[in-house]
């Protein structure tokens, strides 16, 4: 029976998380068309595991600590298979970032900064699919087309505007290599997938630095409910190598944002989601996603911003 005993995407939790990216193959010729809104919060200064407040910062020899940011990011996705064996796959982000900080002084200011970020343009290669599992290795190259050089007014430097802290800007500056590997398993009601995949940097960009590699496994779990809807569960480890090098438009002691020793980190998040999935009729192979992130476990280098909740929606169209 080879069809039953191919892995099929072709139902709820056939994709991933919504969360998860390059999770899935495609046929020959068909195309597929994506759309993911993720809402990212951090709130509240952390040293290595232990939360802190403001005012332990400016000992340190800061003049200004970050209090909160928001990250939302619009992600625009296009998937093609030139074969059953390989899908090309290219992804642009839309990034909003809004931080709120506060200075010694005590008075709160915000600076913001939106734009595109870096273009992603992966090949997806599948390795096998048999016995209702699927194996595919993902290889891909970030073209650094996000600016790396935002600006906003700040109370020390109103009226004119000065560059903003690494975490602020929308691209790495870098050509970056993707590679990742994942792996893909169903039965009649349960599904299951692994992915590890590494962000890999090298050199360094215009502004004299490099973000760090970064490094995630994801380990998901989902049940079927219904032939149009599944419920999942997802652990995500993450690796988030420091910076290397110094950006020379930036003060380290201004802002903590703006010091290398405060980049990097371990982490453990946890997600719980759901995939519909229509699988007939008119508005046959559309697909809506939600995922509900939380980190279980962070350790930040340095004392950043601690992370918070994450939340991802996600429209996906295949013809
Ligand atoms: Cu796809």
């Amino acid at each position: 029976m080879e069809t039953t005993s191919l892995w099929t995407s072709g139902r709820p939790d056939g994709h991933a998380p919504t969360g998860v990216m390059g999770d899935h193959t495609h046929h020959k010729g068909d195309w597929m068309f994506s759309y993911r809104y993720m809402y990212m919060r951090m709130d509240g200064m952390r040293d290595g595991n232990d939360d802190i407040s403001a005012s332990e910062i400016y000992p340190k020899g800061y003049m200004v600590s970050p209090v909160e940011m928001d990250m939302k990011m619009h992600m625009l996705g296009a998937m093609h298979a030139v074969s059953d064996k390989v899908t090309l796959m290219t992804m642009i982000n839309y990034l909003e970032n809004d931080m709120l900080l506060q200075a010694m002084n005590g008075n709160q200011f915000n600076t913001k900064s939106s734009g595109f970020g870096d273009l992603k343009v992966s090949a997806i290669y599948q390795l096998l699919n048999k016995d209702r599992q699927e194996l595919h290795a993902i290889v891909g190259v970030s073209v650094p087309t996000g600016n790396i050089e935002e600006k906003d007014a700040t109370p020390m430097s109103a009226p004119s505007e000065i560059l903003l802290p690494y975490p602020m800007q929308l691209g790495s500056g870098t050509v970056d290599a993707i590679l990742g590997l994942t792996y893909l398993g169903e039965a009649d009601v349960f599904s299951w997938g692994n992915q590890v995949k590494a962000d890999l940097r090298f050199g360094k960009n215009t502004n004299e630095y490099r973000y760090g590699n970064m490094y995630t496994l994801n380990n998901w779990f989902a049940v079927k409910t219904t032939p149009w809807l599944s419920f999942s569960a997802r652990v995500e480890g993450k690796i988030v190598d420091d910076i290397t090098g110094i950006n020379p438009g930036l003060n380290p002691m201004m802002v903590t944002t703006a010091d290398v020793n405060n980049s990097g980190g371990q982490f453990i998040n946890g997600a719980l989601g759901f995939n519909t999935y229509v699988p007939s009729g008119t508005f046959k192979d559309i697909r809506l996603g939600f995922e509900f992130s939380y980190p279980l476990y962070q350790h930040l280098e340095g004392v950043q911003l601690a992370h918070k909740e994450s939340l991802t929606v996600g429209l996906q169209y295949a013809f």
